[in-house]
């Protein structure tokens, strides 16, 4: 194996023939064609999910990360809290005339909840599909909601319904120092197209 392997990497420090693309001083990816070297061309979307309380009661928060991994999305930031009420006012603040309003506002925070930022390919669209309709008893098996909650007042997650909703609520729960972005250390990504 040494017999084989080392005169050719003495041929390499004398200044010898290279194999084009071998150097380790190459970084990663600088061989790609410009194209490739951009990085992605769709709109880095982004949503924020929640496990809300019952969710967390019930020891759901692993399989909601598991869906959304599994589906291909990318986690860019993650806090477990018991919601102010301050804040939850802002999140729902288009539902403050509904009667179910107060009960919604102690429901969400009776106590702790898992807030996260996800990222993806039309992430926010998506993630609504994966939750499932508002009302539990209407939501399809298959969906969050329809696999687990049985009535609209428990029914274990949020999801943003709007991009600009979603940059509406990703800035009221989360300071930006606490999102990361991150990106498939593979030079073709195995999710989707670059
Ligand atoms: P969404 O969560 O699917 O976006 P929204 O209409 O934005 O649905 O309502 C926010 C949350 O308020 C729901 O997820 C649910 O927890 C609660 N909610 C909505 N409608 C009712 C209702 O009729 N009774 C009790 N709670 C409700
Ligand atoms: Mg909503």
């Amino acid at each position: 194996m040494g017999g084989l392997f080392w005169p050719s990497a003495l041929r390499g420090l004398r200044g010898g023939p290279r194999v084009p693309g071998r150097s380790p001083l190459v970084r990663p990816g600088s061989g790609l064609p410009p194209a490739l070297k951009r990085g992605p061309s769709w709109t880095r979307e982004r949503t924020l999910v929640a496990v809300k309380p019952d969710g967390v009661q019930r020891r759901l928060v692993g399989d909601v990360i598991r869906r959304f991994e599994r589906r291909g999305f990318t986690l860019v930031g993650m806090k477990m809290l018991q919601a102010p009420e301050s804040i939850l006012a802002e999140h729902y603040r288009d539902l403050q005339r509904k009667p179910f309003y107060p009960a919604l506002i102690r429901y969400m925070s009776s106590g702790p909840m898992v807030a996260m930022v996800w990222e993806g390919y039309n992430v926010v669209r998506a993630s609504r599909a994966m939750i499932g309709h508002t009302d539990s008893a209407e939501a399809a098996p298959g969906t969050i909601r329809g696999d687990f909650s049985v009535h609209i007042s428990r029914n274990v997650i949020h999801a943003s319904d709007s991009v600009e909703g979603a940059q509406r609520e990703i800035q009221l729960w989360f300071q930006s120092s606490e999102l990361v972005s991150w990106a498939d250390t593979a030079q073709h990504s195995s999710i989707h197209p670059a």
